[in-house]
């Protein structure tokens, strides 16, 4: 007999799901979370399992995130509108893990996860599927697929396309042989102009506004560029950073909002010296949490632990900086 593939052996597990079965991305869902599971929903329903459904928290907020909901008409539906979700319900966990600041703690049963972000330990899992060393969660699912010889539908193999250029900044940030592996293969199956069009749409005209504002107070220390944003918008966050980070002689980027709830902190990094997900640690040491990959992590410290002699902006580049020189250039 053949050995199981990865698939096979989930499938098996969930076959026993006493009520319904729950796909679970991060909160605030991005191109890679969505895509990821959009893919994995599609091959458990072609596995014959039929009360699935995916379910995530908090606001979607990127307009490109929005677009591909609407493109490629997944099915997700947020926390508070799952009437029927209970103890009963077992989730997989995709592009996250139990644990981690960036995802809600449902009442389900988490019995797997599937995730590509630093290995958070076995939280109870029966299936366990966690590859930091991969830059997408969306090359691990298209995998699922090729391995099994089920051909993703072509709006699938698009969402996972799009997923893998995003989650890896276009095959240039973190990815391994897997993504390209997984590129090739998807790259044959997808609708080009439908990615033509996600580019399109990847900021709103109020996120430009957003953006304009938030340029005005970026600083610079040698290779260190901090950047303040004025918004809600978790994603906006990253994204904003990842244009810091793309200017000539800044290579490790701090972008930070400030909310009523506390600090939310987004740090890229191009640098080999300096990995984003250590000097987030190194930020919110002591007051929050933070955590992450390479070159992109994030992080958050709540109000409480800011006291108000200790100014945000002061204590942030600070801190960055102490980390930058004692990284030892
Ligand atoms: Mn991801």
């Amino acid at each position: 007999m053949d050995t199981p593939t990865k698939l096979d052996v989930l499938v098996d597990i969930l076959k026993d799901a006493p009520d319904e079965i729950f796909i679970q991305p991060h909160n605030v869902p991005d191109p890679d979370a969505i895509s990821s599971s959009l893919g994995l929903y599609y091959l458990l329903n072609h596995k014959g399992l039929k009360k699935v459904r995916i379910v995530y928290d908090l606001e979607i907020e990127k307009t490109n995130s929005l677009k591909m909901l609407e493109l490629f008409k997944v099915p997700m539906i947020r926390a508070a509108d799952a009437h029927t979700l209970g103890t009963e319900d077992w989730a997989v966990l995709v592009d996250a893990q139990k644990g981690n600041a960036n995802i809600t703690d449902l009442p389900t049963d988490e019995v797997a996860v599937i995730d590509h972000h630093q290995y958070m330990g076995n939280q109870g899992y029966r299936f366990e599927d966690v590859r930091p060393e991969t830059g997408s969660c969306s090359a691990i699912i298209a995998e699922y697929y090729f391995e099994n010889d089920i051909v993703p539908p072509r709006e699938i193999a698009t969402a996972l396309l799009y997923g893998i250029f995003m989650d890896t900044s276009d095959l240039t940030r973190g990815a391994n042989t897997l993504d390209i592996d997984m590129f090739y293969k998807l790259y044959n199956l997808a609708d080009i102009p439908m990615i033509a069009e996600l580019r399109g749409n990847e900021i709103s005209k109020k996120d430009l506004a957003l953006y304009a504002e938030a340029f005005k107070t970026v600083e610079t220390y040698d290779e260190l560029g901090f950047l303040r944003l004025t918004s809600s918008n978790d994603s906006l966050l990253g994204a904003a950073g990842d244009i810091v980070v793309s200017v000539a002689g800044v290579n490790i980027v701090v972008a930070y909002a400030i909310r009523d709830t506390g600090v939310k902190l987004s740090v890229r990094s191009t640098s080999p010296r300096i990995k984003a997900n250590d000097l987030v640690r190194y930020l919110v040491e002591g007051t929050g949490v933070g955590g992450g990959h390479d070159h992109m992590a994030g992080g958050f410290i709540p109000i409480e632990k800011l006291t108000s002699d200790r100014l945000i902006d002061t204590f942030l580049k600070h801190r960055a900086i102490a980390f930058y020189e004692g990284a030892g250039k």
